[in-house]
């Protein structure tokens, strides 16, 4: 059983936010930090008993029962010095690539991510031992209570940097800055996400979405089995007792360059004398509705899109000739799903949970070149950062080999090429992504993307880890 009271709500389920604050800190008084600490902010950690609790408000609201929550949410993670500020230099050692942190050389050469010359100067003003994500429903709350928290800490911390992250306006809400719905397809967890078939798909929570055991995404529990993904899988080693109930968390400050792809999709699409959303969507695997492209190959739709029930329960296995989604499709790339059969319990054990948020305003009238700064302020969570996140994005999205084994229809090996969205070649050289163009119900025709520029740019990132509320009241304090 999965302890909701001492898991933080960020993790498996998500802080309800239209406004997230991420406070990066430094801890410049240990002892006064921890008193503050234990007397005024961990009571007011958001556990995932909260969060799940506030989801069902939320539904209830949906349906007109409810009002809008005026307690904001709360959550605290530490980097690998941070931990080593709280414990001393003789801590545990945790997951080697959290040990080695997201700025390490080794890290952004594996990941072939910007070097840190190009992240944001403020961020690497200082060490960042911490981060607080406060949410709220509007933004003036959200400033009230981020003055309160800070308030209590007082100068115990010197905040390093800090962004507050906002969901776009109106109908664009749902949509990241690109214009593509997010948050639909997230893993499911055996004993908190509950099949809505239980009879008929007992290993789905909505239909297509997989349950996954909680040890690959929260420490101290059975992760997935390599030969039976139905049968609990053992429960990886713990750094120290006091770490079950606590996840890691990728943070990365993705800028979007939307002016700048939007005028691509046109231009590409005119060359291959397409669509402009249908290549778009060929890019990422959705149309912008969030409709899947392997249910909805050449034309979007939008009820399909809305429909939690239908959007997400589908496979590739059915489509072993990219005729309806291209292999490289940012979706395809991320979350293989069935692509190999053979390979599919071992896929499973590349999943992450996203909680992201964009940031940034909206596109303004005559932007048509990127004027002001907005993008997405990824964060996923997981229980090996090698195994999970880094490995998606490096044996995935980075590898233009993946998917490996697929033919052309009429024979001759396909090379699928980058993930056009988060995919990063080394040494920026062009990154090419076989058919754009789709070959739909049938043909062998051969087209090539090849795109000159990121239009997704890395401009910060740090791991954290995110402990347990009863490590927090205890060990780190
Ligand atoms: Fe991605 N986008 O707008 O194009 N992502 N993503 N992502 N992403 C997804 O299913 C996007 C990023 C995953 O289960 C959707 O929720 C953008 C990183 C995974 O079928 C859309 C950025 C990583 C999935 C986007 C970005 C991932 C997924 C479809 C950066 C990990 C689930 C909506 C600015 C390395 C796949 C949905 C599945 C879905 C977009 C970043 C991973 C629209 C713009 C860094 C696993």
């Amino acid at each position: 059983m999965l302890d909701l009271d001492d898991i933080q709500g960020d993790v498996p389920i998500g802080l309800q936010k239209d406004f997230e604050d991420f406070i990066f800190f430094k801890v410049l008084d240990k002892g006064s930090f921890k008193l503050a600490l234990r007397r005024d902010v961990i009571g007011r950690i958001t556990s995932t008993r909260r969060a799940q609790q506030r989801e069902l408000a939320i539904a209830q609201r949906q349906s007109g029962q409810a009002g809008r929550d005026p307690i904001p949410g709360l959550n605290l993670g530490f980097t690998r010095d941070g931990l080593t500020q709280l414990l001393g230099p003789r801590r545990p050692s945790f997951d080697p690539s959290f040990e080695r942190g997201a700025d390490h050389p080794d890290t952004i050469a594996a990941l072939h991510d910007p070097s840190r010359s190009d992240w944001l100067n403020e961020f690497l003003a200082d060490r960042i031992d911490g981060v607080f994500l406060v949410t709220a429903h509007d933004r003036a709350l959200l400033t009230f209570h981020r003055h309160q928290l800070l308030g209590f800490l007082g100068g115990s911390i010197k905040v390093v940097y800090s962004e507050m992250g906002n969901t776009r306006p109106r109908q664009e809400r749902r949509k990241e800055h690109f214009g593509f719905r997010d948050g639909v397809s997230q893993p499911g967890i055996r004993g908190l996400t509950r099949p809505s078939r239980p009879s008929g798909a007992p290993d789905q929570g909505l239909p297509g979405q997989d349950l996954l055991w909680p040890g690959e995404f929260i420490l101290g529990y059975p992760g997935q089995d390599l030969r039976d993904p139905r049968k609990p899988g053992p429960i990886a080693p713990l750094p120290a007792p006091w770490a079950k109930n606590g996840s890691y968390m990728v943070f990365r400050r993705l800028e979007q360059r939307v002016p700048e792809f939007n005028a691509f999709v046109r231009a590409q699409a005119a060359r291959f004398g397409m669509y402009p959303e249908l290549l778009a969507a060929r890019m990422v695997g959705r149309w912008r509705s969030g409709a899947p492209l392997e249910l909805a190959p050449i034309d979007d739709k939008p009820s399909l899109a809305a429909d939690d029930r239908r959007n997400n329960d589908f496979g590739y296995a059915g489509d072993p000739w990219q005729r309806a989604c291209p292999y490289a499709a940012h979706i395809r790339k991320t979350n293989p799903r069935d692509d190999v059969p053979a390979e599919r319990a071992e896929m499973l054990r590349h999943r992450i949970i996203r909680q992201g948020i964009p940031f940034g305003p909206e596109v303004a009238p005559g932007e048509t070149t990127t004027k002001h700064k907005r993008g997405l302020m990824f964060v996923c969570y997981q229980t090996s950062i090698e195994r999970q996140f880094e490995y998606i994005q490096k044996n995935y999205a980075n590898n233009p080999d993946f998917v490996s084994g697929k033919e052309r229809p009429g024979g001759g090996v396909v090379r699928p090429g980058y993930d056009p969205i988060i995919g990063q070649a080394e040494g920026n050289v062009v990154r090419h992504m076989d058919e754009p163009n789709p070959n739909y119900p049938a043909g062998n025709r051969r087209t090539t993307l090849s795109i000159l520029e990121q239009f997704v740019q890395l401009t910060a990132a740090a791991y954290f880890f995110m402990p347990s509320i009863t490590a927090l009241r205890t060990v780190l304090t």
